[in-house]
């Protein structure tokens, strides 16, 4: 369990050292270099109460080098036809010097947090070791499990994996009102991130943690499940109802979660509640083939042991092989999910053990939050529609890139490179005008104004995609089907004709999960798919940033800033 710090029991003002530490990950395995929030992994969960701001003096105090070993291996599998990405070691790759010679500069995003503009953790704003941050977290915003994790540009995939990251938990009386189990032993956060470890001459496994990519694969796949901070734990629970808060904090990869008694599932012992951005409007039913949680997403799920017997163990296991593209999995075979192509070696996430006590049952409450509906049909009318086509680039000599295109409607007398986008009768032609991150800013959403914003993804995999600041809803996930011609993806220069409507060889079900109804900071989006997404942004104007959270891509200029504004200083942005 990482430690709690509850904000109010400190006035609010909170002082969080950034440091070298050592951690193990694994009572087998020998203690790892790690850098970490208070020197732990993960860092101190911090708990907030709406309303109360609360102040972190971030303190950094880092030393280098960068406890990671990177390195690109030069093979996508070894010998044996085994994928290098589910070995431990360096399968033939030179530690990268570059990666090496980092000697911890950081910045901290409260990621979820309705946080002003300076304090959101800006990817350049760095604060090097020995320089002092004072961030302030004005906490006006509802109960959600949030977290915090360094956003340093270029690159946060190291960073986080190096360690930092940490949760962070705001309450308000809504919650209470509904008794719903808070602190411990029955609210219990689970933090799920896959790592991977160096090897010695003789082959024993090191604590040194490695990031090893390869030449098929960009991002980083550890082949080791850790929840908070430990590889495949086990935790001891009573006969009763456990609230569990669910988070993805891995790099890359995505996971569908199913939780097994004597090899089935049982998936009704689990109640999704809560997702990013705190409750549900009801208690929902689990998707079928399990709980899908890509990199940042969360779940707020009740787990009800009360019936079993002492000594009963129920197993947590992941079905999604990676590079995650949204394909089906069924629950029912969740014992044989083990696939190497898949880069998904060892299914296990951890163990659950039942001891002896008296049984306890709890209700439900069947009405969770009653202070969010979709957005109206005539706000949604009147909003400002934002397009982002997410493409792969392929470059000579390099690693494809995964980025985002801003689009925008093309005038009539344009003539070169666009998008087509088909949707029945209608026909939508866009050019990209913003490609990178240092690109000139398109996106200027006024303060109180629903917009919408269309997700089209032209590449093979999920995207994560985040927003920063204020939560959004899905409105839709559409199937498409789309073409590109050779060389269409350039810089600004992109082709592609997209075509709403499922394709003939699209298995996917497109489908929007009931768990994902909530008010959500990051929303899948698969292949073959657009999203539509409608968000409203509330209290602070400001620079902020939306990007993919897959941290592979977003350190490779998946990310895009955007700047709110306050709707009276709109007429005097030139
Ligand atoms: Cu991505």
């Amino acid at each position: 369990m990482p430690r709690r710090l509850i904000a109010a029991e400190h006035q609010g003002q909170l002082t969080v050292r950034i440091r070298t530490a050592t951690h193990r990950f694994h009572r087998d395995l020998p203690e790892s270099r790690i850098w970490g929030y208070d020197g732990t992994v993960p860092g101190t969960t911090i708990e907030a109460e709406r309303g109360k701001p609360v102040m972190v003096e971030w303190r950094n105090e880092l030393e280098g080098p960068l406890p990671v070993v990177e390195t690109v291996a030069p093979k996508h599998a070894d010998g044996d036809g085994v994928p290098v990405q589910c070995l431990p070691g360096l399968s033939g790759g030179t530690p990268n010097p570059r990666a090496g010679a980092l000697s911890g500069h950081a910045v901290v995003h409260l990621h979820g947090g309705l946080t002003p503009a300076s304090y959101d953790g800006w990817a350049e704003n760095l604060f090097a070791p020995g320089q002092p941050a004072v961030f302030h977290y004005p906490m006006n915003q509802r109960a959600a499990l949030l977290w915090y994790h360094d956003h340093v540009m270029g690159v946060t995939k190291f960073d986080v994996y190096a360690g930092l990251a940490g949760l962070w938990i705001v309450r308000d009386e809504r919650e209470r009102e509904l008794g719903l189990p808070e602190g411990p032993p029955f609210e219990v956060p689970l933090l799920i991130q896959d790592r991977n470890f160096n090897l010695d001459d003789s082959g024993r496994l090191t604590g040194q943690l490695v990031h090893k990519t390869d030449p098929d694969v960009m991002e980083a796949f550890a082949p080791f499940t850790v929840v908070n901070g430990k590889v495949w734990p086990i935790l001891e629970v009573q006969p009763a109802i456990y609230r569990f808060r669910v988070i993805n904090g891995s790099n890359a990869r995505t996971y569908r979660l199913v939780l097994l008694r004597d090899g089935k599932p049982e998936l009704e012992r689990v109640t999704p509640i809560g997702s990013d951005h705190g409750l549900l409007r009801t208690p929902v039913r689990l998707p079928a083939d399990g709980l899908v949680l890509a990199s940042a997403e969360r779940a707020d799920v009740l787990v009800d042991f009360s019936d079993l017997e002492a000594g009963s163990e129920l197993m947590l296991l992941n079905t999604a092989s990676a590079p995650f593209d949204g394909a089906a999995f069924p629950a029912t075979r969740a014992l044989e999910a083990a696939n190497l192509e898949g880069l998904l070696p060892f299914p296990q996430v951890m163990c659950f053990r039942v001891i002896p006590g008296p049984s306890a049952a709890r209700s439900i409450p069947t009405v969770l939050a009653t202070d969010y509906v979709p957005p109206r049909e005539e706000e949604l009318a009147d909003a400002p529609h934002r397009a982002i086509a997410l493409v792969e680039r392929e470059l000579e000599g390099e690693t494809n890139m995964l980025t985002m295109r801003e689009l925008s409607i093309i005038e009539d007398d344009y003539t070169g490179p666009s998008i087509t986008v088909t949707n029945g009768e209608r026909i939508t032609r866009y050019r990209a005008v913003a490609a990178h991150f240092e690109d000139v800013t398109t996106f200027f959403p006024m303060l109180g104004q629903v917009e919408v914003w269309q997700l089209i993804n032209l590449t093979g995999d999920t995207h994560p995609i985040h927003v920063h600041l204020d939560p959004f809803q899905i409105l839709a996930r559409h199937p498409i089907h789309y073409q590109i011609p050779d060389a269409g993806i350039e810089d600004l220069d992109i082709t592609a004709s997209v075509i709403l409507g499922r394709g003939a060889d699209d298995e996917l079900s497109h489908a929007i999960d009931d768990n994902e109804r909530g008010l959500k900071d990051t929303i899948r989006v698969n292949p073959n798919e657009i999203v539509e997404i409608a968000v409203r942004f509330t209290a602070y104007s400001g620079r902020y940033m939306y990007h993919c959270h897959i941290l592979e891509h977003e350190d490779r200029d998946m990310m895009r800033p955007f700047v709110t504004m306050a709707p009276e200083l709109m007429p005097f942005m030139a």
